[in-house]
């Protein structure tokens, strides 16, 4: 049977797990936040990276009730760390198809009061390379996203075919820039100036800037010296199973 077969009940018997990376502040990295990257955890082929499933199930009618499954474990597991004493942001990724479910935003403010967690802990990131994310859907959907309270982000900035309009257009919270800015950030005058002119863009629109995929200290002090807040990547931490990143939140509690 194809991973397209097995989709349902893999879904059924919980086979996708979720795993979380950190998101810090520059230039300690305290972690402020962790966003929520799923795995599959299947049965014959071992632990799956959403790479090789994420398309499958993008073009599947399954994609609605899989996002529904990962908010909701992200919720549990954001009012889990808030029992142990610990307040930080989940980010949740949405498909954009997902936008166009009109039962995500009811079922979102159902599982955010079920478990009694703040909506302004979980974050929407919406990728806008890839998927075609529709302006004009978006537009729709995010002020009704806002309005229930939680924070939102463009993911992958930068690698869209038209990422100023997104940014001029839709109201977030945060701009994630795409990883691919970062790689050679040290080395390559062309991404210091790429990335200067996009952290001028989200100062004057009053947006928060995260840069993705940091794998080194110097990349990370680069990005600080160039006024960066946040950061993400291998070099603060893999995407981790829940008993693995757990104690790193504890630890300073
Ligand atoms: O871990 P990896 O690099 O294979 O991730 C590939 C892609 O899968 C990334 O773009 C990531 O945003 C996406 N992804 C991870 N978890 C989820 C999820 O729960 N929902 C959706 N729609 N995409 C996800
Ligand atoms: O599209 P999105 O930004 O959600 O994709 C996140 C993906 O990027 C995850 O699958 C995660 O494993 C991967 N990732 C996170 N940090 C790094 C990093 O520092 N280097 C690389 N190469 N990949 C990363
Ligand atoms: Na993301
Ligand atoms: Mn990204």
């Amino acid at each position: 049977v194809s991973l397209r077969g097995q989709l349902n009940n893999a879904l059924q018997q919980n086979q996708f797990v979720l795993f979380y990376q950190p998101k810090v502040s520059l230039p300690q990295g305290t972690i402020v936040g962790v966003e929520a990257l799923v795995r599959w955890e299947h049965p014959e082929k071992g632990l799956l990276a959403p790479g090789v499933f994420i398309d499958i199930i993008e073009q599947s009618t399954v994609i609605h009730e899989f996002t529904r499954y990962v908010l909701k474990q992200a919720i549990i597991q954001c009012r889990l760390w808030l029992n142990q004493g610990v307040r930080i942001s989940v980010a949740v990724n949405l498909s954009p198809y997902n936008l166009r479910d009109d039962e995500f935003i009811p079922y979102l403010k159902e599982q955010l009061s079920c478990h009694q967690v703040p909506a302004e802990l979980i974050e929407i990131e919406l990728t806008e390379s890839g998927t075609m994310l529709d302006l004009n859907v978006a537009q729709r959907v995010f002020p009704e996203l806002r309005a229930v309270g939680v924070k939102l982000s463009i993911d992958d900035f930068g690698t869209g075919m038209s990422s100023l309009a997104y940014v001029k257009k839709l109201d977030v919270n945060f701009i994630k820039i795409d990883r691919s800015f970062i790689t050679n950030i040290t080395t390559d005058y062309r991404d210091v100036a790429v990335i200067k002119s996009m952290l001028l863009l989200c100062v004057n629109l009053n947006k928060e800037v995260i840069a993705e995929g940091i794998e080194t200290s110097e990349q990370a002090e680069i990005l600080h010296e160039l006024g960066c807040k946040f950061a993400q990547g291998y070099y603060f931490g893999k995407p981790m199973h829940p008993l693995v990143i757990t104690p790193l939140l504890t630890k300073d509690l």
